[in-house]
């Protein structure tokens, strides 16, 4: 941390190293307070560099000596640099250097670091400067060689990356264990764990008759939460080698689980480290949501095995060559394990909601940025729902463009292309035309890659005509884009857009059809209509833009009733709650919603052949998040109090049909987290959820009682946070005790308590009477002996669900919330920058807020910004919201 401006990097920037690694011995005497680095690299020089001194990044470490063919070296530090400035002049030679780090004052948790009593590690983008002096830069590759040395009682498992050579005793009650791996990697995907752990083990054999062995490892006591993990990690070695036919590679793969993790999980190349939370589940302490979680994250790092490692970025601006990538790997293996049509539908419906909920507002703020960023001051800062969530969108609509198997035969070429190399977006994007020549996306890719350099979310607007006579339907598409910070105006995207036309009977008047439109207007004429039709547009959400059909409620109606296609199914449900809420938002009051509406939703509700899950989503009113989004300027305490009255009225008006959907979705069978049970257990939580809401109103104690009673014997996590959840959103009287009950219930076990914290932390703020309660209760929170700011999953669960998740409880007129925030800022900063970054984060749609919000915002944001000491992260994601 220091003052003054950081240093920006520009994408344009770019220049090959002067001085190529090539090998790496490294070796570590692990101890929490001084540990001992001693590396030996093997550096060849850049034949098209000019002569020049070597520069190593180094931080937070100290150097005890550098030397060169068993001489000393001189060398000076510049800046986070260490310079020598006469290196061997040949063209290949060996630099020795020995440093010490001090992993417990590690807080940050980038480098090596302490958690629970053992050594983890995190490198990516910029934490192996953290451990010792190299050039940490993804396109320096090299093969490493790994000794491990410390106390056998203490850690007695010593994990690194690749292959186990040796391993043994030393003096004093100490251990070595010496690795190899024999893939060149960039020093982001090293790995280093020395801990107390004990691993479930499998083995496995791919296509090629090789036996390979899977390892999840945890801390004692957690060995009965990994069957999941590895049976998600089983799936995804047999999905990748049949999807995309890329198997295994190393004859070890191991999962170890770590309490203090920055983010979800690491994909180091043969040892991959997770947060506890992507790892760690049992029917009695995860959700249905937390086991899909662990099967996507865990999909996601061993795709990265591929797309990532063996073939990398060439520099941080291209992550989302990697990201992007294997988001778009994780969400297909998510859908395919799914299974049926629907399920498949349930995934996509959540994923677009998720995009909508946290990449849309990211591209609409002061932190907006293309998927291929031009510059950034903290790196960290770009691990971003744009980068990761619009980048695996750029993907579909490239396989979208080429089909899937085109999109198969490009992935092939990718790999016969850049195995082993770092390379760029362009150099993928040209892999996958240059496999489909005559495709959609090989006629103009130069135009689709603007999705890699444009930031913001264009807009899509589509009129329709229908000439009768002619039997003839012309749809006019426009696009427009609005300016970003850095992009004033912006050129054509390459927008493809699935479509289909229906009939008012609902019927199918033209079958689906991919229009693809790359200029600002353009016509498409469906011929030989039979009827005036209701276009289904953009089906399946094939591409990231903000859709203006046009259509009213009739024809919206038509679409939630019939539309083949489930993703445009639901978002006509979605846009009939959304317009309503809107009048209502802008309106001095709110009405009894209209009949035609609930019973639309009635018929959803009822429908005797859509799924649990799918009605789940349906009767989901929109987010306050999405609602407020759609204004140029929101009022978060009016948009809150609109959706509860709607939520109340649709408890109300449905009444008996939530009883019987709660009924009837009761799952009899043993716990299984399959997307057929667990959207049965996601329809009955959304009813239960209603009927407490709409008992506590009316003073009917039976379905809070309920509720109740399930909180204390749910036999499984899902109901018994769900029970929970109803009681505390409806404000019964029965929610103290049970929350109080499932604390105790939760006997300590970390992951189960942050849903403890994270809960009260989201609990609905009541509208009216009782208002400021929620933010009471969360602020009392925080002198709970249970709570810590240093563990980021814990600070998570308090402090960013309330204020991201909790906008009611969050903005307040009196700017208690902001006030909140900035303290909590403050006081995470110098403990976690990366994390402080993500809460400044929270500030980033200040100025679409109304008043008297968006003056308090402001202020907040100033008062903070004018700290001297905070971090380059803090500094950055300030500056950009102040700009
Ligand atoms: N590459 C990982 C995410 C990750 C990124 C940065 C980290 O530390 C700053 C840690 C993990 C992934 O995509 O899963
Ligand atoms: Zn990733």
């Amino acid at each position: 941390m220091r003052e003054g401006p950081a240093t920006v990097v520009h994408r344009q920037d770019y220049a090959a190293p002067a001085f190529w690694i090539r090998q790496v011995e490294l070796c570590f005497d692990l101890d929490p307070v001084k540990t001992i680095v001693s590396s030996k690299l093997h550096i060849e020089r850049n034949p098209a560099a000019e002569p020049q001194p070597l520069k190593l990044h180094g931080e937070d470490i100290s150097v005890l000596r550098v030397m060169s063919g068993g001489e000393s070296l001189s060398f000076r530090h510049e800046d986070k640099l260490l310079v020598i400035d006469n290196p061997p002049a040949d063209a290949q030679f060996v630099l020795e250097i020995r440093n010490t780090c001090s992993p417990e004052k590690n807080t940050h948790l980038s480098g090596l670091y302490t958690s629970g009593g053992g050594f983890f590690t995190q490198c990516e983008a910029e934490g192996f400067r953290r451990i010792t002096y190299f050039l940490d830069r993804p396109d320096v590759m090299a093969v490493y060689t790994v000794t491990l040395r410390a106390d056998k009682a203490k850690y007695p498992v010593l994990l690194s990356n690749g292959n186990l050579v040796e391993q043994g005793e030393l003096d004093n009650g100490r251990h070595f264990a010496v690795w190899h791996d024999p893939f060149p990697k960039p020093c982001y995907l090293f790995a280093l764990v020395g801990a107390d752990l004990v691993c479930r083990e499998q083995k496995i054999r791919t296509r090629a008759g090789k036996e390979h062995l899977l390892q999840v490892f945890v801390r004692r006591g957690d060995l009965g939460k990994t069957e999941h993990a590895m049976a998600s990690l089983v799936a995804s070695v047999v999905w990748d080698e049949a999807r995309f036919g890329l198997p295994l590679d190393l004859e070890r793969f191991m999962i170890v689980a770590v309490e203090d993790f920055n983010m979800g999980a690491m994909e180091n190349k043969g040892l991959n480290i997770f947060n506890t939370k992507y790892v760690l589940a049992s029917p009695a302490t995860a959700t249905d949501v937390d086991f899909a979680g662990i099967e996507s994250v865990v999909g996601h790092e061993y795709f990265h095995n591929w797309t990532g490692n063996r073939i990398t970025c060439r520099d941080w601006f291209q992550l989302s060559l990697k990201e992007g990538l294997t988001v778009f790997r994780d969400q297909e293996f998510s859908m395919d394990m799914a299974g049926g049509a629907s399920a498949r539908a349930v995934k996509r419906i959540e994923d677009v909601r998720g995009l909508r909920a946290a990449q849309f507002p990211e591209d609409a703020g002061a932190m907006a940025h293309p998927v291929r960023p031009d510059s950034y001051a903290a790196i960290d800062n770009f691990y971003t729902a744009t980068v990761y969530e619009k980048g695996a969108e750029v993907v579909r609509m490239m396989q979208t463009l080429v089909g899937r198997e085109g999109f198969e035969r490009g992935i092939t070429l990718y790999f016969e292309r850049h195995d082993g190399q770092a390379v760029t977006c362009d150099d993928f994007a040209q892999a996958i035309a240059d496999a489909n020549p005559g495709s959609e996306l090989a006629a103009r890719l130069e135009t689709f890659k603007r999705w890699y350099a444009q930031a913001g979310t264009p807009r899509l607007k589509a009129r329709g005509a229908y000439d009768a006579e002619a039997r003839r339907y012309t749809l006019t598409l426009t696009q427009s884009a609005e300016p970003s910070p850095g992009q004033p105006t912006k050129e054509p995207f390459v927008i493809p857009v699935l479509a289909a036309l229906i009939g008012r009977d609902g019927g199918t008047l033209a079958g689906e059809r991919l229009l693809v439109l790359d200029t600002p207007e353009q016509q498409f004429v469906f011929e030989d209509v039979a009827a005036e039709p209701v276009p289904s547009l953009l089906r399946g959400f094939s591409a990231p833009v903000i859709l203006d059909d046009g259509l009213g409620d009739a024809e919206l109606l038509t679409l939630l009733a019939h539309d083949s296609d489930p993703f445009n199914r639901w978002e006509a449900g979605q846009r009939l709650a959304l317009a309503r809420l809107l009048a209502a938002v802008q309106a001095p009051t709110t009405e009894a919603l209209d009949t035609p509406f609930v019973d639309a939703m009635r018929a959803v509700l009822r429908h005797p052949a859509l799924d649990p899950a799918f009605k789940e989503l349906v009767l989901t009113l929109p987010s306050e998040g999405y609602v407020a989004e759609q204004l140029a300027s929101f009022d978060p305490q009016r948009i809150h109090a609109v959706r509860e009255n709607f939520r109340e009225q649709l408890a109300a008006a449905l009444q008996t049909d939530w009883a019987e959907a709660f009924e009837a979705n009761l799952v009899q069978e043993g716990y299984a987290p399959t997307p057929a049970q667990a959207g049965r257990r996601a329809l009955a939580n959304l009813a239960l959820a209603m009927l407490c809401l709409h008992a506590v109103r009316s003073g009917d104690a039976v379905w809070p009682g309920r509720a109740y009673q399930r909180v204390k014997d749910a036999s499984n996590m899902t109901d018994r946070i769900g029970a929970l959840a109803a009681l505390v959103h409806s404000h019964s009287e029965l929610a103290e005790p049970a929350l109080a009950r499932f604390h105790a219930i939760a006997g300590g076990e970390p992951l189960v308590v942050d849903k403890w914290f994270a809960l009260q932390a989201q609990a609905s703020e009541p509208v009216g009477a009782g208002h400021g309660r929620a933010f009471a209760r969360a602020k009392a929170l925080l002198k709970h002996p249970d709570f810590s700011l240093k563990n980021p999953n814990r600070a998570r669960s308090l402090v960013f669900q309330l204020c991201m998740n909790n906008p009611a409880a969050f903005h307040r007129a009196d700017a208690a919330g902001y006030v909140f925030w900035a303290e909590r800022l403050l006081e995470i900063d110098p403990i976690n920058p990366q994390l402080a970054a993500r809460l400044a984060r929270v500030m980033d749609r200040w100025t679409a807020l109304a008043e008297p919000y968006r003056s308090a915002a402001r202020e907040a944001l100033a008062r903070v910004a004018a700290k001297p000491d905070l971090s380059d992260d803090v500094r950055e994601v300030l500056g950009r919201a102040l700009e």
